[in-house]
């Protein structure tokens, strides 16, 4: 299935962690359950549990995450965004018992996958490649069409790897969600990932077993009293296009602001690389729908953005996308992210009048994702390559030229994203209406 989904409600879902009912209210879950979402309420979805004994309730939504039966990520097996030295911290975690096994993309072989598996107080892993017609194989000559049916014969023929496949990994749990101020002492912080405009990005491990990204800020360039103000506003926004916030620790230098950890960086660099250069129409399109999908739910709560970028796109192991640092710009002093500090500003993503005027709004929101269709369907250029921020600015008309690989279609969608007055520009859910239009009469014409 595409990465690419549409809008339902109620909608399917499965439980990550077993949880056990406080109150009447709350529904107990065992991890792996399959629930039917009929609300949302604040931190809860309200459910029916499909598994027997069917039953209704809240869960917190921290412990559920969306079904999609065909993909991977649905099995408790499965996890997606975990490398080798994450796998064996959490399978020789105390949660873990010998005999716990998960399945993981490959990190040396794109594509592939390694099982990893709990053998007393160490961890072996297996490469699970692919054959040129798709299949799957742990050892030459045994092809199965299937992780499923790759482990069910594995879990049967145990002797073969000569370490029992028991029982799926346990993921770490995450801590209750209402103390979002955690110590810092929590967190390792591993490999840098880079530098954003407003600080640095680590790779980091949370509880010496949650992979999370980690984003360091120095205090004096935040507006510290609106902090403990603005992440409660963040952590009520929950939508799988949008990059989750776990955690912050504003007590010390540098302040860190603490997310999930998204497996192939931001969409600039990775539609920049060798496997982002090869992507399809179809893929592109998907992304681009993704995106309107996350900044729709942000539009419906009246969230401005700010900073609408590819770079502000994160891509996760299976090419679904989120969007991240909505709500960031906010949080820093006016000094910092501020039109007249020239150098900060994104010029070249923010409309005309948010960066002549200051006047942002979910309008100027709409520019942004013109730029970054363009940047989209030209794999990663930047636009009005070769002109300064000013010379940008100075342009009589902002339009930029139909990529090469862009659709007429997308190309009259970034057109309308530019006019000149805002109440002109469409909203975002009509946008991720029309491009889910084009990405599913693309999809059927391949088929
Ligand atoms: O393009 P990248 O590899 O992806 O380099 C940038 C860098 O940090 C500065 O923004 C990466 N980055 C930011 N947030 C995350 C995240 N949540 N997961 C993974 N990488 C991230 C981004």
């Amino acid at each position: 299935m595409s990465p690419c989904t549409y809008p339902s409600f109620p909608r399917l879902f499965h439980a990550l962690y077993d949880f056990t009912a406080r109150c009447s209210e709350e529904l107990s879950v065992t991890r792996g359950d399959r629930l039917y979402a009929l609300k949302e309420e604040g931190d809860y979805i309200f459910a029916r549990r499909l598994s027997s004994p069917p039953s209704t309730g809240l869960v917190p939504i921290n412990y559920v995450a969306k079904a999609t039966p065909e993909m991977l990520s649905d099995q408790p097996w499965y996890f997606c965004e975990i490398n080798r030295t994450q796998a064996q911290q959490l399978l020789l975690s105390p949660a873990n018992a010998p005999g716990a096994f998960l399945i993981r993309p490959s990190e040396s072989s794109l594509g592939d996958y390694s099982l990893s598996v709990r053998a007393q107080a160490k961890v072996c892993h297996y490469r699970i490649s692919t054959a040129p017609g798709g299949s799957l194989y742990l050892q030459e000559g045994r092809l199965f069409p299937s992780l499923q049916s790759l482990l069910t014969y594995y879990k049967a023929n145990w002797k073969l790897i000569q370490n029992p496949l028991l029982q799926p990994c346990v993921p770490q749990r995450p801590p209750a969600q209402d103390k979002w101020e955690r110590p810092r002492s929590e967190f390792v912080l591993g490999k840098k990932l880079g530098e954003g405009y407003f600080g640095q990005v680590w790779e980091g491990l949370w509880r010496g077993s949650v992979p999370v990204a980690v984003k360091t800020i120095k205090s004096a360039n935040m507006k510290m009293a609106d902090l403990a103000k603005e992440i409660e506003a963040l952590k009520t926004l929950r939508h799988e296009r949008l990059i989750r916030l776990y955690a912050v620790c504003s007590d010390g230098e540098p302040v860190y602001i603490v997310t999930e950890l998204m497996c192939k960086g931001s969409l600039q660099s990775y539609l920049g690389s060798p496997e982002g250069q090869a992507l399809s129409l179809p893929l592109l399109l998907s992304f681009a729908c993704q995106v309107a999908e996350g900044m729709g739910y942000l539009e419906e709560r009246r969230v401005v953005h700010r900073d609408l970028a590819a770079r502000n796109v994160l891509v996760g192991h299976d090419l679904t996308c989120k969007v991240a640092d909505f709500g960031l710009a906010r949080l820093l002093k006016d000094d910092v992210y501020s039109p007249s500090s020239g150098f900060k500003i994104p010029v070249k993503w923010t409309a005309p009048e948010a960066a002549n005027y200051r006047v942002f709004t979910q309008k100027s929101d709409i520019w942004s994702f013109g730029i970054l269709l363009y940047e989209i369907f030209t794999y990663g250029q930047c636009p009005y390559e070769g002109m300064s921020n000013q010379e940008t600015l100075q342009r009589i008309s902002r339009e930029l030229p139909c990529p090469a690989a862009c659709p007429a279609e997308v190309y009259t969608l970034m057109l309308r994203c530019w006019k000149d007055s805002p109440e002109e520009r469409p909203t975002f859910a009509m946008l991720w209406e029309k491009l889910g239009t084009m990405h599913r009469h693309l999809h059927l014409a391949l088929l």
